[in-house]
């Protein structure tokens, strides 16, 4: 009889591995939060807040015409030698909080600070840094079923608090990509679906930003289009891992900021601006549940390009770093 039992608890909690989950989404686990660089991946419930800070580091080097390496020359990219981009970094730190105002509403917003550096052929360096656009979001609960399923709607407004002024110390205005901000109001929406098993976790996330209007220098940066796929494994009550797809295509800029002179440089040229690209990613999410840190949270996540294709000529993006700290309460 003691054995029976035995073997009954054993292949019911075997097999409960396989079944769906039981009750609700819940956040109180590792991969109750998406990949780190997923922003507004989850909600929170009534009187909750949550403050983050995430570290983005962005590597590129070596340029690209369309889906193609070109070399530095004028001959492959139509622009002068010497003002080709080499290689460029953008560091990005991330300041966000969120509150839950009720169980519908969760209220965000976020807070970024640029760090750029872009090096050219002929070895000069530019720099420019400051407060980027602040962003503020309603996520709103659109369906929570019983099996672990939910699904809400982000609604997002960047604020043009970014300055689209940035100059190099000769004086000449900075190209589009090195400015700080978009210099217009931007719609950010998205949907987003999550979904739980006993160990393992899913999401999708297909949002954009829409431009409104042009900005005081009579550009707009292009509208962009994303749609996220990732997927989590539990390995510990603490720890999980996701891997994620991402793809995303951002038109070129409309319009043009008559300070830069856009035959010198892609960097200066509206049309060399935006591009279409898929990225995989690998990450890590920590959740302390005990002890002095428990509510806090840990992430890191690696995501590199599997294709492509930018507007006119462009530097080529290598891997994007994110790691970020969160703590609810
Ligand atoms: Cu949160």
């Amino acid at each position: 009889m003691k054995l029976f039992t035995a073997i009954t608890l054993i292949s019911t909690s075997f097999f409960s591995h396989l079944s769906a989950h039981d009750g609700p989404w819940s956040a109180a686990r590792p991969d109750g939060h998406g990949p780190i660089s997923v922003m507004g991946d989850h909600m929170h419930e009534m009187g909750e807040w949550m403050l983050s800070y995430r570290y983005m580091s962005m590597e590129m080097e070596g340029l690209m015409k369309s889906s193609n390496s070109v070399a530095p020359t004028m001959m492959a990219t139509g622009f002068m030698t010497n003002m080709l981009p080499k290689d460029m970094t953008m560091d990005m730190h991330m300041f966000g909080t969120m509150y839950a105002i009720s169980d519908k509403w969760t209220l965000m917003g976020m807070l970024n600070y640029l760090d750029n550096e872009m090096s050219m052929q002929n070895g000069n360096k530019m720099e420019s840094s400051g407060l980027a656009d602040l962003k503020v979001a309603g996520l709103y609960d659109l369906a929570q079923w019983d099996d672990g399923r939910r699904m809400h709607l982000n609604l997002g407004l960047s604020l043009p608090t970014g300055s689209i002024d940035e100059k190099h110390t000769n004086g000449n205005t900075l190209g589009y990509g090195m400015q700080l901000g978009s210099g217009t109001y931007d719609f950010h929406p998205a949907v987003t679906y999550l979904a739980q098993t006993d160990n393992y976790s899913y999401g999708a996330q297909l949002g954009g930003v829409l431009r409104i209007g042009e900005n005081d220098q009579d550009y707009t940066l292009g509208n962009k289009f994303e749609a996220s796929l990732w997927g989590a494994r539990k390995i510990t009550e603490s720890l999980s891992a996701s891997a994620k797809f991402d793809y995303s295509s951002q038109s070129e800029v409309d319009g043009e900021d008559t300070r830069m002179m856009k035959m010198m440089s892609p960097a200066l040229n509206p049309n060399s601006q935006g591009r279409d690209i898929t990225t995989f990613g690998l990450g890590l999410n920590y959740y302390f549940q005990n002890g002095g840190l428990s509510g806090h949270r840990l992430a890191a996540e690696w995501e590199t390009p599997i294709d492509q294709k930018v507007n006119g000529v462009q530097l080529e993006l290598d891997s994007v770093w994110t790691l970020g700290w969160q703590y609810a309460w």
